[in-house]
């Protein structure tokens, strides 16, 4: 609806992309915002003048994002964009890092929906257009982890999962939240053979409801490429980045452990709880250190924090569980 393919008289044909579409879209984020259109008006025009003068700000410009400051953000040192969206685990697009980057654009990400189901009051299919306008897109920059040993720090774009979880009313028996990504095989001619597709991971209910536990809309201010999980995503900033699971179309409501596919693949190497935890090495490799990918040329080794840094918003969910034997 919002990303309708224009040809409308106003753009030179020669400029008809989807950004121009984002645009539009953008300017539909900002009168939802209501009280920050002042603002915004001159910020467009701002931006347009930019991208006339400044070819190169034009890819970034047209996917912007309206956002406010959120909570939790760390100040360290952010990963270069460039960075985030060249080196990826999206394996629907191919298992090495650069692939994703390569590959992601065969995605439509226009139109989708999100499904609702199991047990929650109000089962519903929701359009990923009127999920963005739900609540104000926080920009929350995160530490980001991955099993492997390396990680980031992100500028997300989005709200707490908790505003979508509570719209739908889960029901007392809801114990966990399982997610499902988009599998199209049309669209991933890369998809590897020998995994259990579509993608799925799990969340308990408290772990879910945890405002730290983002509905993932963006990253440094634009939509999310599509190699970094478009057009929505979950960030569970204390877990291993497999925990994230991308381009969802599914939340599925269950009283039991869903599978996940990472934890079906193998076990004893990827358990449910996945917590970041330097004291609880992979059977392959230590988590006591991990490998930071910033600014800096050569990355650096930076000793691994409990829960990746997030124990006080954390720790007390996992109050007398042993975490060794729940990684
Ligand atoms: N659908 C899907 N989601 C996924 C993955 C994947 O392969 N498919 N990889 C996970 C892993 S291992 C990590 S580390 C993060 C990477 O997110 P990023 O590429 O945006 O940094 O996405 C997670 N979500
Ligand atoms: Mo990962």
């Amino acid at each position: 609806m919002l990303l309708r393919k224009s040809s409308s008289a106003d753009v030179p044909s020669s400029e008809i992309t989807p950004q121009h579409a984002y645009e539009r879209f953008r300017l539909d984020r900002r009168s939802f915002l209501g009280g920050a259109a002042a603002l915004g008006a001159a910020a467009i025009a701002g931006s347009r003048l930019k991208s006339i003068l400044d070819p190169e700000t034009e890819a970034h410009a047209a996917a912007e994002l309206q956002t406010v400051p959120g909570k939790y953000t760390t100040s360290e040192t952010q990963t270069p964009f460039n960075k985030a969206t060249n080196y990826n685990n999206f394996y629907e697009f191919g298992v090495e890092k650069d692939q994703p980057a390569k590959n992601a654009h065969t995605l439509q990400t226009r139109p989708w929906t999100i499904q609702v189901t199991g047990m929650v009051k109000k089962p519903l299919t929701i359009d990923i257009d009127t999920l963005l306008k739900y609540r104000p897109i926080e920009n929350r920059v995160y530490r980001h982890r991955c099993v492997e040993a390396w990680s980031m720090v992100i500028p997300w774009d989005g709200y707490s999962l908790s505003e979508l979880i509570n719209f739908c009313q889960p029901l007392p028996g809801a114990k966990y939240v399982q997610f499902l990504s988009d599998l199209n095989r049309k669209q991933m001619p890369e998809l590897p053979s020998g995994f259990d597709w579509p993608y799925s991971e799990g969340l308990r209910m408290d772990e879910a409801m945890n405002p730290l536990t983002l509905l993932t809309f963006g990253c440094y201010g634009q939509v999310l490429p599509n190699q970094n999980g478009a057009p929505v995503r979950v960030i569970v900033p204390w877990k291993y980045g497999f925990k994230s699971g991308k381009s969802i179309v599914k939340l599925h409501f269950t009283n039991k452990e869903p599978h996940t596919l990472w934890n079906d693949m193998a076990p004893n190497e990827y358990g449910f709880y996945s917590n970041v935890n330097p004291h609880v090495d992979h059977p392959r490799w230590s988590q006591a250190h991990e490998r930071r990918i910033d600014t800096s040329f050569i990355p650096r080794t930076i000793p691994t924090q409990m829960f990746n840094g997030y124990s006080g918003q954390v720790a007390s969910m996992y109050a007398g569980m042993d975490l060794k034997k729940n990684y």
